[in-house]
């Protein structure tokens, strides 16, 4: 059985300094994955050590802390069919010199220190990012689809 995956994105302090928010959120809706979870939010010492656990000890660690707690960033959980693959393919490798044109990375940023946008690496990776920044109750897999909603509505006239 296909079953959809949900993975952890986020819009890093810089773009949403930049007033990107709109733009990168975009670029996933108009793929075809269902946002189903969303929130801005300023990253905590507890959130930024966890989410980030596999660099620590790395030159660029320090920095990259301080980068992900510059500011607010917009937290989201996004689902669909090879969604975490999906989903890196769009936001372009780690530094956007080297990111196919066309990528999220590629197309808005300059250097890997500030690259705009964060996913997941791999389904574990997600289900481990997602309960960092997200309560279950605040997931909404099972909203139905537009013409569902549609057709309920007319015949309930
Ligand atoms: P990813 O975000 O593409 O998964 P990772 O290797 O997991 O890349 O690194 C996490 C983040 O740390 C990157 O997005 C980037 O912001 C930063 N980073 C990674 N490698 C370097 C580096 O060599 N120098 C500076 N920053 C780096
Ligand atoms: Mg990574």
């Amino acid at each position: 059985m296909h079953t959809e995956e949900r993975t952890f994105i986020a819009v890093k302090p810089d773009a949403v300094q930049r007033g990107l928010i709109g733009e990168i959120i975009k670029r996933f809706e108009t793929k075809g994955y269902k946002v189903i979870g969303l929130k801005m939010l300023r990253v905590s010492d507890a959130q930024a050590k966890a989410h980030y656990a596999e660099h620590e000890g790395k030159p660029f660690y320090p920095r990259l802390i301080r980068y992900i707690q510059s500011g607010p960033i917009v937290a989201m959980v996004i689902q669909g069919y090879g969604a975490v693959a999906g989903a890196r393919h769009m936001m372009g490798c780690t530094d956007p010199l080297k990111a196919d044109m066309g990528t999220i990375r590629a197309d808005f940023a300059q250097v890997m220190e500030y690259n705009v946008v964060h996913g997941s690496d791999s389904v574990e990776s997600a289900e481990r990012e997602i309960a960092i920044y997200f309560n279950e109750n605040e997931l909404f897999a099972d909203g139905k689809c537009m013409s569902e909603l549609v057709i309920e509505s007319l015949d309930a006239d």
